[in-house]
């Protein structure tokens, strides 16, 4: 389901950026190391119609992807933002292709065209969810769930989502903390929705442990091996009943169509932040649908502005599988827009309003903003 109709252009006078480090509510592990503040840049598209919001998800630390935040802010400040005032004048579709010439550097992209697209629509009505061609009012919110102390804290916690509503949960595994963990998970609440996600933790040498896991009749194992491992996937794959569901090797859709033909994944987490934007994720998603490929939308703990996007995102046909969309207050105790995401009945709401249909609430954005530039033409 290609867009339906594409957005008004824009003109853009300014390009704000702001480096927020928001606490979270509780640290957050995986296999690749443990995160108490989000560190998340901000981008504000500043248009002769007014402003819109986006967020680059890239983490402080180049640790689950090449990127981070500081190599992002440089490449947005000398390169992408640059680009795209220069032109001045263009519609939000044609922001990839403006920013086609940087090679790489996905999640700042994303940030920068979700500012764009937002303040587009917000300029004409129209909200985010029509835009990309949503289905669904509400989306069922599943929560990631980092390695704890030990399996029985890990009980306690996952207990406590359960408590809360989330359909589904997802706990994060390496090498050490898989079989005793989701042992002791599957048999204190028997048989709910349960995923695991290992960030690359593992290699082929694994796959006897790996092969374990078949036997807690798991949703899916998410990521088991490198970013660049797709032919290592597809052999794992063969071993496995478990459903192997890519996160971080789905770079774009062109990586999607090679998983597919090489057979490295049965499912797929798209995040639009990894492919490059929300653009993207629509086109991996079509695709996913044409070949009969289930999708959920992953998270990389959003504020209030790229969950509203998720929410979006995860409202189109092909995404089955619940998401990695919780509440806001999984992470935060305060959020930077005004009305964060909630958990309704195991469901997070799509928002409707014009753009991504949330509002800034300026005095948290001021207060968790620890730098800030304001690029001009
Ligand atoms: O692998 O899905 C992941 C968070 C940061 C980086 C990578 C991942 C995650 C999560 C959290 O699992 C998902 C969320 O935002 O709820
Ligand atoms: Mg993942």
């Amino acid at each position: 389901m290609p867009l339906l109709r594409p957005a008004s252009p824009v003109t853009l006078d300014a390009v704000d950026l702001r480096v927020l480090h928001i606490p979270l509510v509780s640290p957050f592990t995986t296999s690749f190391g443990t995160e108490t503040v989000r560190e998340v840049i901000v981008v504000t598209a500043v248009t002769t119609d007014g402003r819109g919001w986006g967020e680059v998800v890239t983490s402080a630390e180049p640790y689950y992807s090449s990127e981070y935040t500081q190599g992002a802010w440089d490449v947005l400040t000398r390169f992408l933002a640059p680009a795209l005032l220069e032109r001045r004048t263009f519609a939000p579709e044609e922001v990839g292709g403006i920013l086609d010439r940087v090679v790489g550097h996905r999640m700042a992209k994303a940030g920068l065209e979700l500012a764009v697209i937002d303040a587009a629509l917000r300029a004409e009505g129209r909200s985010f969810g029509q835009y990309l061609g949503a289905e669904a009012d509400r989306v069922p919110s599943g929560v990631s769930v980092g390695i704890q102390r030990d399996p029985v804290a890990l009980v306690e916690t996952v207990g406590g989502y359960l408590d809360e509503g989330y359909v589904r949960i997802k706990i994060k595994i390496k090498p050490g903390r898989d079989l005793d963990d989701t042992a002791a998970v599957r048999e204190a609440f028997g048989s709910i929705p349960l995923q695991v996600d290992a960030n690359s933790a593992y290699t082929l040498q694994d796959a006897d442990t790996l092969a374990e896991l078949d036997r807690f009749e798991l949703l899916l194992i998410e990521q088991p091996l490198q970013e660049d491992d797709l032919v290592d996937h597809a052999t794992l794959a063969k071993r496995l009943t478990t459903p192997v569901c890519l996160d971080e090797s789905i770079v774009s859709d062109k990586a999607a169509a090679d998983a597919f033909a090489l057979g490295s994944a049965a499912i797929l987490n798209i995040k639009a932040g990894r492919v490059g934007g929300y653009l993207e994720a629509v086109a991996i998603h079509d695709r996913a649908f044409a070949a009969g490929v289930p999708v959920w939308c992953g998270g990389m703990l959003e504020t209030g502005i790229g969950r509203a996007a998720n929410a979006a995102l995860a409202a189109l046909p092909g995404f089955t599988l619940p998401g990695d969309i919780s509440a806001s207050a999984r992470f935060y105790d305060r959020d930077i827009v005004t009305e964060p995401a909630v958990l309704e009945d195991g469901y997070v709401r799509v928002p409707t309003g014009p753009g991504l249909g949330v509002d800034i609430d300026k005095a948290a954005l001021d207060a968790f903003t620890v730098h800030r530039e304001r690029l001009t033409r």
